[in-house]
């Protein structure tokens, strides 16, 4: 991640409000030191859609339907001062909140922290895109952060209930490496870490799961790196067995190279089923396309289908695509309130499918 071009916009409070929509934020459970800075695009851009809370800055949307009830698990982005940089140093998130509504358009809910990286005992700093998972009668909270030697690992809490509070496990999920989880549970029960992001997500240090703090980002003429997975362990908790690449290959079945930047593989693992197809989207990263895949198998491999969503307004784009009621929905963010890039603000718009399995591409803005 790197610094957007965007401008910072000054907008005070009252004028976020009328480009927001205020209707839809929900009950404020806590408050946040970065409120009093909220602002608005004086551009007045007209959106695809608005923030679903305008009372903290969130990121990275992993939504879930838990008991009849959307939960979005989201980073929590707050400006601590840190100088932006390359590796996205400036993402430097301290906590988790869940929120939560019982339909589209309606009252969202902040939970209020749900883990707190003071109570990771192996985390040091940024608290990255997290994602939920239910089995067992238990709630799962996976989420990437640095240990003590700036190498991000993915660890796991849980819970009894989807919104927390959330206790973390004492250590990494042992061969766990990079960021952006993504736990898909299969309709046999089974489920799947999808994981992996380069550049700052350091996945350019990871050869054959060995860590080479040397090894810098792919040229452009060579071979695109690839998203990892792993399968979990029925406790969830650890991975069965060791972490594989999964194959995004073009139309004609070959990978990408690191110039087809505009498809190939850069960070926010998602993976959802349609009608008996594995759908595996991501983000492209510098060229800010969320682009899918499409394959036979959890495993792979993914033939590329297309663009889910153009380039939000910010640098990063990271999503979630979930049913409910028979209805799909694309969750994504975007930095409509702040204008920087390290302050997102997380959406949610329908998402719909073409008669062949194809996703119709959705564009942010009007
Ligand atoms: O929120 C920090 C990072 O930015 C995420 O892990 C990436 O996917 C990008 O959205």
């Amino acid at each position: 991640m790197r610094s957007s071009q965007l401008p910072i916009l000054t907008f005070p409070v009252a004028l976020a409000c009328m480009f927001c929509s205020c209707g839809q934020s929900g009950s404020t459970n806590t408050t946040d030191s970065t409120q009093a800075t909220v602002t608005a695009d004086s551009s007045a851009k007209k959106y695809l859609s608005q923030p679903l809370v305008n009372h903290i800055y969130t990121a990275d949307p992993s939504a879930h339907v838990f008991n009849g009830r959307f939960y979005i698990y989201p980073s929590h982005d707050t400006a601590t001062g840190i100088p932006e940089d390359d590796l996205g140093s400036h993402f430097d998130m301290k906590d988790y909140h869940i929120l939560s509504m019982d339909s589209i358009g309606g009252k969202v809910t902040d939970h209020g922290v749900a883990l707190d990286i003071k109570d990771i005992p192996w985390a040091h700093r940024q608290l990255w895109a997290p994602d939920a998972a239910f089995t067992n009668g238990t709630y799962y909270l996976y989420f990437p952060v640095k240990d003590s030697l700036d190498i991000f690992h993915i660890g796991v809490a849980t819970s009894s209930k989807p919104e927390g509070p959330f206790k973390a496990e004492k250590a990494p999920i042992p061969g766990s490496y990079s960021i952006d989880p993504c736990v898909f549970t299969d309709d046999d029960g089974k489920s799947y870490m999808y994981f992996g992001g380069i550049w700052g997500g350091q996945l350019q240090r990871w050869n054959n799961n060995r860590y080479d703090s040397t090894k810098g980002n792919r040229k452009p003429e060579e071979l695109a790196i690839q998203p990892r997975m792993a399968k979990l362990e029925t406790n969830m908790k650890y991975f069965d067995g060791p972490v594989k690449e999964v194959q995004i290959l073009d139309e004609k079945g070959q990978p990408f190279h690191e110039k087809d930047n505009e498809k190939r593989f850069f960070e926010a693992s998602w993976m959802h089923k349609y009608k008996g197809k594995y759908y595996f989207s991501y983000s492209t990263g510098d060229t800010h396309n969320l682009c899918y895949a499409t394959g036979d198998s959890p495993y792979g491999p993914f033939t590329y289908r297309g663009v889910i969503l153009t380039p939000v307004e910010g640098w990063t784009s990271h999503h979630s695509i979930v049913e409910k009621d028979g209805k799909w929905y694309l969750f994504y963010h975007d930095v409509q309130l702040s204008g920087k890039t390290y302050l997102r603000n997380v959406k949610v718009t329908a998402l719909h499918y073409n008669e062949d399995g194809s996703i119709q591409t959705i564009h942010p803005t009007l």
